[in-house]
């Protein structure tokens, strides 16, 4: 059997426990490893598929394609609707300087509360080629902060069919419905179906 390795290029550690606890689901098909050493060039755009592509092919120019490796960038939005999609490929910035608090000023009165998590991978694949494979999970934003788990935008983010935040929730029921989950799933599959060579 093939084991293949997915070299994540992040500064963030919760990622990569989640990236392994997602793909443990195919086995020992997988070995989780991570590059912060490789930079993650963040283009402005509206929609984290362009910025995700944009920042894998950066990494393409600097790296060699090598078997049986993936190397994959991941961005992610919190797009709120009330909000016109915002804070979207700015949430790492949003949440920075207003943080969480500042998001939920933003939402007071507001009863749209419906919102998207997005995750987008860049991938640059063994042969060579770039791929963008994403994820999405759709819920609302909660009306104050609850829970102590997880990281980010976690205690302010229901899914829907839930009536938890990701925060209040274990790490491995976080990682059956998140964006995160959806969007590493499908690269496990179209990886382990050949047809991301
Ligand atoms: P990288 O080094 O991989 O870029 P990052 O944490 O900066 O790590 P992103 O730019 O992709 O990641 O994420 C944008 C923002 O969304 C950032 O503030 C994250 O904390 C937050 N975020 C990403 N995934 C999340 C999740 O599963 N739960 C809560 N917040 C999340």
């Amino acid at each position: 059997m093939t084991r293949y390795r997915i070299v994540v290029v992040t500064g963030n550690v919760n990622k990569k426990r989640e990236i392994e606890l997602i793909l443990s689901d195919f086995g020992e098909s997988f070995e989780v490893l991570t590059e912060p050493s490789l930079r993650k060039l963040e283009i402005q755009a509206d929609q984290v598929e362009d910025i995700a592509r944009a920042a894998i092919e950066n990494i393409a120019r600097v790296v060699k394609p090598r078997s049986s490796t993936y190397i994959v960038v991941e961005d992610d939005g919190l797009y709120i609707e009330a909000l016109g999609g915002f804070p979207g490929p700015y949430s790492e910035y949003v949440y920075r300087t207003i943080g969480l608090r500042g998001v939920l000023k933003l939402l007071e009165d507001v009863d749209n509360r419906r919102a998207v998590f997005k995750s987008a991978l860049g991938v640059y694949t063994p042969s060579g080629k770039i791929e963008v494979v994403c994820g999405e999970v759709s819920g609302y934003i909660a009306r104050e902060l609850r829970g102590s788990g997880g990281f980010g935008y976690d205690p302010i983010f229901v899914p829907d069919g839930y009536d938890v935040t990701f925060a209040e929730m274990s790490l491995e029921e976080k990682c059956r419905v998140s964006h995160r989950a959806r969007a590493f799933r499908e690269l496990g599959k179209l990886i382990l179906s050949g047809s991301l060579a």
